[in-house]
């Protein structure tokens, strides 16, 4: 049965403890709370308003110990029956549940088929993890294949089908295997210059997100390419904003359009780099890892032409590298 790509991902966490209970799955339930944490996201509290006064709900477990409550979405809170709430950082929550006497913890969406308590020693050990050095924002290069990457997402350069085809695509579904093509199917396409995501399967990667880039015309009466420039710019936009709906922190990208597609790669690498750093800019605290995947030496070449100019912007000659300058640290790895 396919599962779909949740974007609670502590809930989706939790689910996956619930059914198969290890040192594993308990891990990437606290990895879970501790990328919210760090993004400083925000869980619904359930609360009674009574002459103006706001008290905390409480659950008690089967050894009489008491619990405050917290939703990971709106959904999970109605589903339920609380539709009274507030909302407050998670690691505020957490500090604030540290100091209340006689409260064991954290019930976590009770209601849920799997409700999930965290006791005060666990949440001590939280609080700890996230004050440790927060994501960065960062940009790297890597040769090689995408497929061999161990980050949360690597970017597939699809077609408007998503039912597979030659180039990164076929490298992507052959490593990822045939669940891959099943959950594609069900995802009816993607226009050019959107985005849609499915999971990793055998890939090392959690997430594959998948992209349709422009095909360069090269009769194009516009010598500018307005269409295709702004499609594939819209790529790379459209990967990043939905990683980050998802919350995931490290995206590998292929050169999208630079193959069967026929986009010249020095352009096609000077959009990937303007729309990637302006994002990256317009989200300084996200914390986003991203890695451009050249398959051969060339693409590398014109990567690591880009990186070192960005790094090093021109004065007399003001572009687009200098929306790097001062943000990102490019590092070359192969
Ligand atoms: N790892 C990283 N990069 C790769 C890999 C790999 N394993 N394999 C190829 N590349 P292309 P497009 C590079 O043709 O131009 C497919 O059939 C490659 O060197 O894969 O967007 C789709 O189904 C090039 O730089 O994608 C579509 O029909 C880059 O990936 C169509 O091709 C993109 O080349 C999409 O064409």
């Amino acid at each position: 049965m396919i599962k779909f790509p949740n974007p609670d991902i502590i809930a989706d966490a939790i689910n996956s403890y619930g059914n198969a209970p290890s040192t594993d799955t308990l891990t990437k339930v606290l990895e879970a709370f501790s990328i919210l944490m760090q993004e400083a996201a925000e869980v619904l509290i359930p609360v009674v308003e009574e002459d103006e006064q706001v008290s905390l709900l409480t659950l008690m477990n089967e050894n009489n110990q008491t619990f405050v409550i917290g939703f990971t979405s709106e959904y999970q809170a109605k589903a339920a029956g609380y539709d009274t709430t507030i909302s407050r950082r998670w690691t505020d929550y957490l500090s604030m549940i540290l100091e209340i006497e006689g409260c064991a913890g954290l019930c976590v969406n009770p209601g849920d088929k799997f409700p999930f308590s965290i006791q005060k020693l666990m949440i001590n050990a939280l609080i700890a993890e996230s004050e440790k050095e927060a994501f960065k924002n960062s940009i790297s290069l890597f040769k090689g294949d995408i497929t061999t990457l161990k980050v949360d997402c690597i970017v597939n350069a699809a077609n408007n089908s998503l039912l597979g085809g030659g180039g990164v695509d076929g490298a992507i579904h052959a490593a990822a295997g045939p669940d891959l093509l099943a959950e594609c199917r069900i995802l009816q396409g993607c226009p050019t210059g959107q985005a849609k995501i499915t999971n990793g399967y055998k890939l090392p990667a959690k997430y594959v997100i998948h992209t349709v880039g422009p095909i360069y015309n090269v009769n194009s009466e516009d010598p500018r390419h307005t269409q295709e420039r702004t499609e594939l710019g819209s790529c790379y936009r459209s990967c990043l904003e939905l990683a980050k709906v998802f919350h995931i922190h490290s995206i590998a990208f292929p050169c999208i359009s630079c193959g069967a597609y026929g986009y010249p790669l020095d352009e096609a690498t000077k959009i990937a780099f303007i729309e990637t750093v302006q994002w990256l800019n317009e989200n300084p605290n996200y914390g986003m890892q991203v890695t451009f995947v050249c398959f051969n030496d060339e693409a590398y070449n014109v990567y690591e032409t880009v990186i070192n100019k960005a790094q090093n912007p021109d004065p007399d000659a003001p572009n687009f590298m200098t929306l790097f300058a001062g943000m990102a640290q490019g590092q070359a790895k192969n």
